[in-house]
């Protein structure tokens, strides 16, 4: 108890140094309502010998983090100040029955646009560990993200020695370009977006980069002493290993939910992801570089691969000393990734659904359709698009989820499909055997659950155009991730792990491979799940799930706000 106290003074004092500025006071202890006042804002920034503006939070790269505790609620007061439109994603925050402040644009409400002030209100009920907020309209999420630290109530300690320090590390990718025009020209082009000119950590691209020596995101730690780094992974397109030279990383949480211990010289983290890792500064006395290198599974695609670095320094290390170099896997290195997935467990035997009431069989890839002009840059000279169930997700002009409960007809079907229209080879074949029927169709189709229906989803990559890993994402739940593997599903073959599955929000699809999820549907609201790339977002790769209300009165979606912002 009495280390408890103290570390809870010791979270307190880096608490009111680091954050009151955003926030309001909010009683300590269990429930506070903690209170933010988010600006969006342009900032000039100088990085990688040009100076150009970003959109962000506060004037602030990486934006404020927001602390706060278990079952806190927390307003965030946002106003647009730039001429862009704006919505911020909670990101892995459940929203119980607040789906309206969920954020995805065009999903649960309408952009904030230029001038116009929204505020999101929910609680972080039966949630605590490392989150984040990102922008959730346009490629913003580029420049617009920070932290989310939930830390346990009060008394409650983390279920390993607690850390002597802890620091939060976001990682990125940043381009020279004006992030809105790529998007255009990207988007107008049907092409490929060129690779980022640097990756980042905390917003800085390390040394490797040109006119970036002294760009570089720093760590003092002393010899002895135990660090929980709370990694997130902001990339706009790269999945990213990451390693500390010379230091193993223990990880003991993955997407805010503990896991147990596990011992890693890297990890990968795929955009959306979240991960807590213990280091231990037991080397001799220097300085230590913690790199972030791509993981790029597909083909034939162009990736940064120089690696972003931030220094692991010992106090005491002789200044401008030699870097030690951090070992990192090759970018292709899909046995590392499935290493790091092998070893996540929850930390305690988990409540699995274990008879399903809604089986759901859904293929995630990139396609290529026919140009409609006559100078598309994608491949074979067509239109790049992405695709559940070779659905191309097209985004409605009205919020879905106002569409739904005002039942507003016209901007969405209830058919999306449970599983494919033609079971293939879908790793390795062409669909109806035809090697250049790389086409989708397009569409906005919901998939109507519900309340309480306990659903397993087989997330399934396809060779379409390239395998890939994908990062999938669902907003509004955590689900349990069962199994996993590579080649097509099998049911006979597959195994299944239902005692201690990880309990993620996003879940890296093995490249050629599938995934197994598992949850119940208690949580009713319109909720997006879409890869997590946002280039394969946006040439739609994603879908939305409706989850009908319960008969309880806790379990109806809650009305929504009077100042919804309107299309
Ligand atoms: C906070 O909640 C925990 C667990 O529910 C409880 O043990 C503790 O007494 C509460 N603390 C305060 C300050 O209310
Ligand atoms: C929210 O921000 C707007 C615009 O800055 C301001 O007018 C309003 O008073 C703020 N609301 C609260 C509750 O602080
Ligand atoms: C391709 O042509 C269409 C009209 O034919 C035009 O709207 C579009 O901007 C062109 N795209 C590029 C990348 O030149
Ligand atoms: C650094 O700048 C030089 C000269 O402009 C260029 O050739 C080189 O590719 C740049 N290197 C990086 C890592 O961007
Ligand atoms: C990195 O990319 C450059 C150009 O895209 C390429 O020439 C080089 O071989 C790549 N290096 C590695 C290690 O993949
Ligand atoms: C794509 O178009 C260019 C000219 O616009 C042409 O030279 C090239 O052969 C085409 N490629 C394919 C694969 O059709
Ligand atoms: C996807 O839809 C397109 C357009 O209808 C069709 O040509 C293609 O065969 C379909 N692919 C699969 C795998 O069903
Ligand atoms: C889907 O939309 C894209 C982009 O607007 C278009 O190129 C493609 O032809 C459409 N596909 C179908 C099957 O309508
Ligand atoms: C912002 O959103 C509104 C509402 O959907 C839309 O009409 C407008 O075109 C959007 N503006 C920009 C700059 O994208
Ligand atoms: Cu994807």
């Amino acid at each position: 108890m009495a280390n408890s106290g103290i570390w809870l003074l010791t979270w307190l004092i880096s608490f009111l140094c680091c954050a009151l500025h955003v926030m309001g006071a909010g009683r300590a202890g269990n429930g506070s309502t903690r209170f933010f006042d988010f600006k969006v804002q342009t900032l000039r920034v100088t990085k990688l010998c040009n100076t150009k503006e970003i959109v962000t939070i506060n004037k602030r790269f990486p934006g404020p983090v927001i602390y706060a505790q278990e079952g806190d609620r927390i307003i965030v007061n946002l106003t647009n100040e730039t001429p862009y439109n704006a919505t911020i994603h909670w990101h892995g925050v459940r929203q119980r029955r607040s789906c309206w402040f969920d954020g995805p644009a065009y999903i649960t409400q309408c952009p904030i646009q230029s001038g116009q002030t929204f505020r999101y209100e929910f609680t972080l009920a039966k949630q605590k560990g490392t989150l984040f907020w990102h922008a959730h309209v346009s490629w913003l999420r580029a420049t617009v993200y920070g932290a989310i630290v939930v830390y346990p109530k009060t008394g409650v300690p983390y279920p390993f020695k607690r850390p002597d320090e802890e620091h939060i590390i976001i990682l990125g990718e940043y381009w020279l370009k004006d992030i809105v025009q790529l998007e255009r020209e990207v988007m107008e082009s049907g092409g490929i977006p060129p690779p980022a000119d640097a990756f980042t950590i905390n917003g800085h691209p390390g040394p490797n980069y040109n006119c970036s020596a002294n760009d570089v995101f720093e760590i003092q730690v002393v010899p002895t002493k135990t660090y929980l780094l709370r990694l997130i992974n902001a990339a706009l397109n790269m999945e990213n290993f990451f390693a500390i030279a010379n230091h193993k990383l223990t990880i003991v949480e993955t997407d805010g939910e503990y896991t147990k211990p596990f011992v890693t010289e890297r990890v990968m983290l795929g955009p959306g992801q979240t991960m807590n890792v213990l280091v231990t500064a037991d080397q001799p006395i220097g300085r230590y570089s913690m790199a972030m290198g791509p993981y790029m599974s597909a083909k034939h695609v162009r990736f940064q691969n120089i690696s972003a670095i931030a220094y692991f320094q010992y106090l005491g290390a002789v200044p401008h000393t030699e870097t030690l170099p951090a070992k990192l896997p090759s970018f292709n290195d899909n046995l590392a990734v499935m290493t790091v997935m092998d070893g996540l467990r929850s930390l305690n035997p988990v409540k699995v659904p274990k008879t399903m009431d809604v089986n759901l069989f859904v293929t995630i890839g990139v396609n290529v359709n026919k140009c409609a002009s006559n100078n598309c840059t994608g491949l074979k000279n067509g239109t790049m698009a992405a695709s559940m169930n070779n659905i191309s997700f097209v985004n409605p002009s009205l919020s879905l989820l106002e569409a739904y409960y005002h039942k507003i007809d016209g901007y969405f079907t209830e058919d999306f499909p449970g599983a494919p229209l033609k079971f293939y080879d879908f790793v390795n074949g062409a669909p109806n055997n035809i090697p250049n029927d790389t086409q989708a169709m397009n569409g906005t189709r919901a998939k109507v659950l519900k309340y309480g229906s306990r659903v397993q989803l087989i997330l399934q990559d396809t060779g379409t155009v390239t395998t890939e890993n994908h990062p999938i994402h669902l907003h509004g739940y955590s689900f349990y991730v069962v199994g996993y593997g590579t080649g097509n599903y099998n049911p006979q073959t597959a195994k299944f792990n239902l005692v201690d599955p990880p309990y993620m929000n996003t879940i890296g699809v093995p490249v050629g491979g599938w995934a197994a999820v598992r949850f119940v549907a208690d949580n009713p609201g319109v909720w997006f799940i879409h890869c997590h790339f946002d280039i394969h977002q946006s040439w739609g790769l994603g879908t939305v799930l409706i989850v009908k209300n319960g008969k309880g009165k806790r379990e109806r979606l809650q009305r929504p706000p009077a100042n919804m912002p309107r299309c």
